[in-house]
């Protein structure tokens, strides 16, 4: 018998999960939840991505009321359709299912919580994450979902779990909680808190910091014990490619110093940290709150403590002072992120950023004693030749250290997400197939026939030719962000598909969600569409849907 109903009476919400013949018959019951199993679906990059917002989660409920279990299928690299899994979770025996995902591995994500309703229908399941976030409308109606949470839930977590033990439960307490009300989809607004301090620090032995270490897990540090924090929250900034500021909201919110004093000492006596990345979008946004936590990290005198900040600043975020005290404090580098060298695409991007700085910055940044890494994005929308070369051209006037040029990937949920879907030139439900293939799902109709790999391996070699004392530092930098075997991958691909691009095939993943469930008629239409052809041709494939 499935728990959870509503009242034909006082028809205030019901869940997507929910078949609409059993949903007519049934009444609200409260779900007294006690075991909630976390699934980390299959699909993340170990060596990058750890499954924090559970260490949120589990560190912020009443933990003498429910018993938590992370099921990590990442580490244990086993779908959810795999037997061992299934038997896993039917033995927990789970009254409340929820699963974490990004955009590439989401339908398997959304196939987790499917399972986890056959094992168990009366099971309440629950999505979040930045997938789940920027793309709720589209998830909303899927079968085996039952809630999406939207952005941040370290705290609203609990408030879920109190309301649903309730007779009649207020959901619209929940902060960022989408589920389907008496006139259709509702999506409560995401009130985030302001006194992160409220917010306890992640439990990193229940995500297994530890096994995720010594398996290779780091970003861009050298193989030492090193942790995640999250010190600000939010982002001002728009940049159309980019789903963060729906995520954790556009002011940016801080911890105070003494609760990072506190973190960073647990971790580095009690865990024996000695590289902490901040993960955060604009850790220097605030800059003097920057600069007083370096002087509170300077004066705690840690031996050997090391700082990264992985997701890079802003260039205007900073000065000479900053970069002075960052050094001091244990940065060894520091990550911008022009993105382009393009006047163009710099606007297109709407990243409000004077590209005539990144020169002058990266090289104040250096005298500083600091490395700088640059990200850029090729092949953003509207870009030619050009474009590229324009970027090819910054990279090596600035005198990075070390450039990472990714792919550009539609996120789904972001603003050149929707400009693309509105222009026809993308099918709404695209999404991108891996973060660490190289695969991309878009390519602008003039660089169809562009070879990126070659692009991308001349600029390297340009780079070194350019400023050869750096020429060390460049190729050991490949060592320090991955393993020998992946080092010699990666080399092997760049060469191979510099020589034969039309090769660099990779799969499409299209998602089909079914709004109203009363077209759901058991089919499979929600399930991924693959693609196969080569990626510049997919383009082509799929604008003849249309
Ligand atoms: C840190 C980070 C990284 C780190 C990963 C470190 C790690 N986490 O272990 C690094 C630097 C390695 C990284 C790399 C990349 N990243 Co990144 N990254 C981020 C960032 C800034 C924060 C993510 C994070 O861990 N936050 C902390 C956790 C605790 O927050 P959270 O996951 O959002 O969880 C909270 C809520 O969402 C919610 N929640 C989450 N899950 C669940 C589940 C349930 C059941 C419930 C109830 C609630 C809930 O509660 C949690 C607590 O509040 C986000 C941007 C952002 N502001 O979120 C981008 C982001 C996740 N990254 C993104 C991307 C695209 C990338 C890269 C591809 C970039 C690139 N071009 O190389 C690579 C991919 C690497 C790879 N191959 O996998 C995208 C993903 C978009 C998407 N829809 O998939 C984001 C959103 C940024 C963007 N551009 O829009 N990234
Ligand atoms: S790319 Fe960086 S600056 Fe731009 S919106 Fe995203 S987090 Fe903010």
């Amino acid at each position: 018998m499935n728990a959870v109903s509503i009242d034909k009476q006082s028809r205030k919400f019901t869940l997507f999960g929910l078949k609409p013949d059993i949903l007519d018959e049934r009444f609200w019951k409260p779900v007294c939840v006690k075991k909630i199993a976390l699934i980390w679906p299959k699909g993340f990059d170990a060596t990058y991505s750890i499954p924090l917002p559970y260490g949120y989660l589990k560190s912020n409920i009443d933990e003498s009321r429910y018993e938590v279990r992370i099921f990590d299928n990442t580490i244990a690299d086993r779908l959810c359709s795999d037997e061992g899994f299934k038997r896993d979770l039917q033995d927990f025996d789970p009254d409340l299912v929820g699963v974490s995902t990004w955009s590439p591995m989401s339908i398997e994500a959304i196939d987790c919580l499917k399972v986890a309703k056959e094992i168990k229908p009366e099971a309440i399941t629950c999505i979040g994450g930045a997938h789940a976030t920027s793309y709720h409308q589209k998830i909303a109606g899927v079968n085996g979902v039952d809630f999406i949470f939207r952005g941040e839930a370290d705290l609203s977590f609990s408030v879920f779990l109190e309301e649903i033990a309730q007779k009649e439960p207020k959901l619209d307490r929940v902060s960022g909680l989408v589920y389907r009300g008496e006139e259709g989809v509702v999506a409560n607004e995401t009130e985030r808190e302001d006194d992160l301090d409220k917010i306890k620090i992640p439990d990193y032995d229940a995500i297994q910091l530890d096994y995720y270490v010594r398996h290779g897990y780091r970003w861009n540090c050298p193989p030492k014990v090193n942790a995640p924090v999250w010190i600000t929250r939010g982002c001002p900034y728009r940049c159309g490619y980019c789903a963060a500021p729906e995520l954790n909201g556009k002011p940016v919110r801080t911890h105070s110093i003494s609760y990072m004093i506190e973190w960073i000492k647990y971790l580095y006596f009690q865990r024996g940290v000695r590289w902490i990345n901040i993960i955060d979008d604009n850790f220097t946004y605030h800059k003097k709150y920057a600069k007083e936590f370096c002087r509170a990290v300077i004066d705690l005198k840690l031996k050997g403590l090391r700082f990264g900040t992985p997701n890079g600043i802003r260039l205007e975020r900073g000065d000479k002072e900053l970069w002075g005290l960052m050094k001091k404090a244990g940065w060894k580098m520091l990550l911008v992120a022009p993105e382009t060298g393009s006047e163009k695409t710099i606007k297109r991007m709407d990243k409000d950023l004077d590209l005539k700085i990144v020169p002058r910055v990266v090289k104040e940044i250096q005298e500083a004693g600091l490395k700088v890494q640059g990200f850029l994005i090729l092949g953003y929308p509207g870009e030619s030749e050009k474009d590229l070369f324009d970027t090819r051209k910054l990279i090596l006037s600035c005198k990075f250290n070390f450039a990472f040029m990714a792919s550009f990937q539609p996120l789904p949920g972001t603003p050149i997400y929707k400009e693309l879907v509105a222009n026809k030139e993308l099918v709404d439900g695209v999404l991108p197939h891996n973060y660490s293939d190289g695969t991309r799902a878009y390519m602008p109709d003039d660089l169809k026939d562009f070879n990126f790999p070659k692009f991308i391996l001349k600029t390297h070699l340009l780079m070194m030719m350019n400023y050869p004392l750096n020429m060390p530092y460049h190729l050991s930098l490949m060592f320090t962000l991955f393993s020998p075997r992946q080092v010699f991958k990666k080399i092997a691909a760049i060469f191979y598909y510099s020589l034969l691009p039309k090769k660099q095939t990779g799969k499409t993943l299209v998602f089909k969600p079914i709004l109203d469930q009363t077209q759901n008629k058991e089919t499979d239409q929600e399930r991924p569409m693959l693609i196969y052809p080569p990626m510049h041709q997919q383009v082509q494939s799929i604008r003849g849907d249309h």
